[in-house]
């Protein structure tokens, strides 16, 4: 099993140093320093849990404890699946202590999903906690699987050892790809480079002391967790409020009771929070920066977000590779409403260009490619992913279709095959996979489909052998062991994918063609 790592070049490196993005501060580190300076700030709250920066600290302190004295070793992987609850913190922090690295997963996922991440990152643990569902024994089940998977851990705290010096350049953890073919990719982010996109998202921002962030989406998303996120919250030493669930009726409460001044919405979302807000009992007046990102949010929707929550729309056009867009504070209106934004860096090379790679002049849609301080050389342990997701010379290849203006992007689409469901990003080629296992299925091409609520939703085209349902299809892809997002929307039978009999077409071609028809005959 290959460690994690993540190297720039040496020229890079030393640039990103000397220009004082990489400070040589560590995600342990930065929590100490925030517990030294404001011991008594709330940095956590969860329903009637209530964590000041020393509470937190002492408890992460006792779980870098906990997990060194079961045996794990500094450099050792854990996966962590622990949905928006206070505990996610000392869990992580305590990894980050005790010089482990947390693979973060979502709530969703099931035993297939983590099955694969635990075999990919040879992860030795996996931490979790009480919840409505019982991901104890979803644990066990992966265990049963992928024994090196050794400890199932739900309340990391040990007696006092000695915790290790934690390298800044190295590896602090595991990110999870959205996934543009087959299987979700390992991210590998270090100390430097990621504290560097989240204490400039805070100063982008303006987030201080006083600012309190309201956790809707799920943490283990790199959206909520970085852009400016949980994180930029704690590094700025203000509280961050932990939503069970994103909806209105749970957050809006929560932003009274709290006066929750920024959240981070995926579209969809904030579509259903402009609808809910007119109608609701409760004050939303603290909420003055509201972010939006993770898919497309259409300049309509966009335009009417102070009228009908009053606050500030603030795009966001990230990924958890590294690069991440901002409209900025005092942006036009017409900025902020049209354009996904602009990089954090000044050292975020950006280049958008036509399908044989040349540049494409502003205003002209092409592919965005990046590379920067912050964001990935490569994916862990995955060559012909790496080979086929970065240039020679380090770019990203992101996949994303933009124009650039002014150096502000807009999204237009994208080159690959990924479903962009309400945010999620869901591989045509994993359930067609998944699909391609039914006895009764000949063959599968799964599209995305304009939605009205969730942006995008699945749409599997089956060439059935018998006469299976849509709803058995479905309720198969249940037992597959996947996060529930990934059952398709709509099942739509047909006799056959023309052309595909003479080999001629590439499943690229057969998912547009079949899309295209679709769209013509809606
Ligand atoms: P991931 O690689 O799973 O982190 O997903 C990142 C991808 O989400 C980006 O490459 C975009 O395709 C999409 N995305 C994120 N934010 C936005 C946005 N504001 N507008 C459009 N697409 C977005
Ligand atoms: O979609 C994303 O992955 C995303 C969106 C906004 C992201 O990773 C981010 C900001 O950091």
């Amino acid at each position: 099993m290959t460690d994690p790592i993540q190297t720039w070049p040496e020229d890079f490196a030393a640039r990103y140093r000397e220009k004082g993005y990489w400070r040589g501060e560590t995600m342990g580190g930065f929590l100490h320093a925030r517990a030294a300076e404001s011991p008594d700030a709330v940095a956590v709250v969860d329903g009637a849990t209530r964590w000041s920066y020393a509470d937190l600290l002492a408890r992460s302190e006792s779980a870098a404890h906990g997990y060194l004295s079961l045996g794990l070793a500094p450099g050792d992987r854990v996966i962590v699946q622990i949905p928006n609850v206070a505990a996610f913190f000392p869990a992580v922090f305590g990894l980050f202590l005790a010089g482990m690295l947390p693979v973060y997963t979502l709530p969703a996922h099931r035993e297939t999903e983590l099955a694969h991440f635990a075999r990919k990152s040879g992860a030795k643990g996996i931490v979790v906690t009480d919840a409505a569902f019982d991901y104890v024994a979803l644990a066990r089940k992966v265990q049963a699987e992928v024994p090196t998977l050794r400890h199932i851990i739900t309340d990391p705290s040990g007696p006092a050892t000695h915790l290790p010096k934690v390298d800044p350049s190295r590896v602090a953890f595991l990110q999870i790809s959205g996934g543009s073919t087959g299987l979700s990719k390992l991210i590998p982010r270090t100390h430097d480079d990621y504290i560097y996109s989240f204490r400039a998202s805070a100063e982008i921002c303006a987030l201080g002391p006083e600012s309190v962030y309201l956790a809707a989406l799920p943490v283990a998303h790199n959206f909520p967790m970085s852009s400016p996120g949980v994180f930029g919250t704690l590094y700025a030493g203000g509280t961050v409020v932990m939503a069970p669930d994103p909806s209105p009726g749970t957050a809006f409460p929560l932003i009274k009771a709290h006066g929750v001044t920024i959240t981070g919405l995926v579209p969809p979302l904030a579509l259903l929070w402009m609808q809910a807000a007119p109608k609701t009992a409760h004050d939303l007046s603290s909420l003055k920066l509201l972010g939006v990102g993770g898919a497309k949010f259409l300049p309509e929707a966009a335009a009417r977000v102070r009228d009908a929550l009053g606050c500030q729309l603030q795009q966001v056009f990230g990924m958890a590779e590294g690069l991440v867009n901002y409209t900025r504070l005092d942006d036009s209106e017409d900025t902020i409403t049209q354009t996904q934004g602009r990089p954090i860096s000044p050292d975020d090379e950006v280049l958008v260009l036509d399908d044989d790679g040349t540049p494409v002049p502003d205003g002209t849609p092409g592919n965005l490619l990046t590379r920067g301080p912050y964001t990935i050389r490569a994916y862990h342990s995955d060559p012909a992913a790496n080979a086929r997701s970065f240039t020679p010379d380090g770019f990203y290849r992101t996949g994303d279709i933009v124009i650039r203006q002014n150096g502000y992007l807009t999204v237009q689409g994208r080159a690959g095959d990924h479903i962009n469901r309400a945010g999620e990003k869901i591989s045509a080629e994993e359930i067609e996979d998944h699909l391609l296992a039914h006895p009764q299925i000949f063959d599968a091409a799964v599209v995305s489909i304009p939605d009205k609520h969730l942006g995008e939703r699945t749409c599997a085209f089956v060439i059935p052998e018998g006469t299976p349902t849509a709803t058995e299809i479905r309720a198969f892809m249940r037992t597959r062991g996947v996060a529930d997002f990934k059952v398709p929307d709509q099942v739509v039978f047909v006799p056959e994918f023309e052309n595909t009999a003479v080999g001629k077409i590439s499943r690229k071609a057969l998912r547009a063609a079949l899309r295209a028809k679709m769209l013509e005959n809606t």
